[in-house]
């Protein structure tokens, strides 16, 4: 079967209505209003976008997934869209379908925007289903990760520049938290896990504790950007490819930042509202933002949180 017959993406979407909390965000009753206007609903007691819905948080949970299916997993703002175009490539030998785009490839059963898909749709889907999600271990799609049949793959990213590309992916936009308040002010709300999907630390911790799994692999951005070969490698190895040189040679090419923001198929231009997704795609541009003082403080809330857990980071 060549590439174009694929029935992958049975009904394919390309055009993206414009968010409204009317539409999206499903029910209006339990939005909030938190600091300098930023949109929130509560989900299990954690702070959750608008456009994750109740009814579709409930489905992500229950869905059964399949021996093959491939879920990724992250915090906001921490390379999961890079990562996703390499899984793409992967399970397709460096070659991406024809006349779609990654977000159409992508099955994000919690968000009502901008990936909507019914039951019926993902039921319909053949394998190998590629799930995205930004939920913590004890909210992941599927039920239990290390019961699953899913093989799980988190990315995370130094704190410091997920908190800097999260401040200018979340404010002045209507269909994200609409933040419209300064920077320092972001910078506590994070520290205080006031932000969506909450406190960063809780997050990625609920997951690093449950490395060990075999079907969970955890991976690190800067590792990514520091040597991506190798962990491509790694990468296909936990997911049962043998890649070629060549193929591997191809992947890195079409995933590098410069291709990734100039290509139609991963530039998620469709998207109108979504502003400047790729943006520096960089290790230590929170040097941009952060005073001293503030990654004084910032390093020494790492230091305590992250002691003992065997867990650290590339800043620079
Ligand atoms: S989201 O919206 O939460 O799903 O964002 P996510 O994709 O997880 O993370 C976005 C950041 O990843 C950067 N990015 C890349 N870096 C390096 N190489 C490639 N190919 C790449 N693609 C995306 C993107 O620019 C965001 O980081 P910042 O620091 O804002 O540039």
């Amino acid at each position: 079967m060549t590439e174009s017959e694929s029935p992958r993406n049975p009904d394919r979407q390309y055009r993206i209505d414009r968010y409204s909390d009317e539409k999206n965000a499903e029910v209006l009753e339990d939005l909030r209003l938190g600091d300098h206007g930023y949109k929130f609903r509560m989900l299990e007691g954690l702070v959750m976008p608008p456009y994750i819905t109740p009814d579709r948080y409930a489905l992500s949970r229950a869905i059964e997934t399949r021996t093959g299916d491939i879920c990724f997993t992250s915090y906001p703002k921490s390379g999961s869209t890079w990562l996703s175009y390499v899984l793409l490539l992967i399970t397709r030998n460096g070659e991406a379908p024809p006349e779609d785009t990654l977000r159409n490839c992508l099955q994000w059963v919690a968000s009502s925007w901008p990936y909507p898909r019914s039951k019926e749709y993902l039921d319909r889907l053949e394998s190998l289903r590629i799930f995205k999600s930004h939920m913590p271990y004890q909210m992941a799609l599927g039920g239990v990760p290390a019961e699953s049949s899913c093989r799980h793959i988190y990315i995370a990213r130094n704190p410091k520049d997920v908190v800097v590309s999260y401040y200018h992916f979340e404010s002045e936009k209507a269909w994200a938290g609409d933040f419209s308040g300064p920077w320092e002010h972001w910078f506590d709300m994070f520290l205080t896990g006031q932000v969506q999907r909450g406190d960063w630390f809780d997050h990625v911790l609920s997951w690093w504790e449950q490395r060990d799994a075999p079907n969970i692999l955890f991976m690190k951005y800067e590792d990514l950007r520091k040597d991506f070969r190798g962990q491509l490698e790694n990468l296909s190895t936990y997911l049962g490819y043998e890649l070629s040189p060549a193929v591997m040679d191809l992947i890195e090419e079409k995933t590098s930042f410069r291709n990734m923001k100039s290509s139609d198929f991963s530039n998620l231009h469709e998207i109108e509202q979504l502003g400047e997704f790729f943006r520096k795609g960089k290790v230590g541009s929170w040097g941009d933002l952060f005073t001293t003082e503030q990654s004084n403080r910032f390093d020494r809330v790492c230091r305590e949180r992250l002691a003992g857990t065997g867990l650290d980071f590339s800043f620079e």
